[in-house]
């Protein structure tokens, strides 16, 4: 039983950069990937509006953070996707900077999702973000998205290939199967976002409960 109604999740607002996003309180979710990895898709299959992420996705704003509120002070992040080839270096570097200090500073973020499609994971930047997001103690859920290109077999080789790559970051990362068009993971998705919002603190190991009385 998922705790959050993602359903109700509603825009609201947009940041330039990240030393304008609002107050960093609460706990926000983040999802990055590279630009066409299935992000909107995702968000919009997630809270079942189908325009949802693409409402501030108007030409030439594609470069902001959108925020999206699930409850007061539970966010999800849209952060801008990465890897367009056409934007110049300069801009490339200044973005990849911003995005290192979004992930190492910012005190609410609780977890990151990575998108990647299933056909093409594991790019540099999105190799970047995982070891940013483990550095700075955020757990890392992978969706392998547009599940639904590939047959079931070879979809489970690329879940099982990510996996064991997954393994050499040496952090929280759990890595799952995507398809916002057959509605394939989005359990998975909200059994996740439910976990990092519900912010229950790992259970201390107190010996002295387990003493024989
Ligand atoms: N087959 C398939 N196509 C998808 C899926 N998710 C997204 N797409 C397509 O991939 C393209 C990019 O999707 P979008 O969500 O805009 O990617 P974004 O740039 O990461 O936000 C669009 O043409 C989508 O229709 C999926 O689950 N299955
Ligand atoms: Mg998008």
């Amino acid at each position: 039983m998922s705790g959050w109604n993602y359903h109700l999740t509603h825009f609201v607002t947009s940041a330039p950069d990240i030393r304008h996003l609002p107050s960093d309180s609460g706990i926000e979710v983040a999802f990055a990937g590279r630009s066409n990895a299935g992000k909107s898709s995702a968000l919009n299959t997630l809270t079942n509006q189908k325009s949802l992420a693409r409402t501030s996705k108007t030409p030439g704003r594609t470069q902001l953070i959108n925020l999206f509120q699930v409850a007061e002070g539970y966010r999800l992040v849209d952060l801008p996707g990465y890897g367009y080839a056409e934007v110049p270096e300069e801009v490339k570097l200044k973005w990849q900077h911003a995005l290192s200090e979004y992930l190492h500073r910012r005190e609410c973020l609780k977890g990151l999702v990575v998108l990647m499609d299933i056909r093409h994971p594991l790019k540099d930047l999105d190799q970047q973000m995982i070891k940013w997001a483990v550095q700075s103690d955020i757990q890392v859920l992978v969706l392998l998205t547009k599940a639904d290109k590939l047959a079931s077999g070879a979809r489970k080789a690329q879940l099982n290939l990510v996996r064991e790559a997954a393994k050499g970051f040496v952090g929280d990362i759990q890595v799952e199967v995507f398809s916002s068009l057959k509605r394939i993971g989005v359990d998975k998705l909200s059994q996740k976002l439910d976990s990092w919002f519900t912010d229950i603190p790992p259970a201390v190991e107190d010996e002295s409960l387990y003493e024989p009385q």
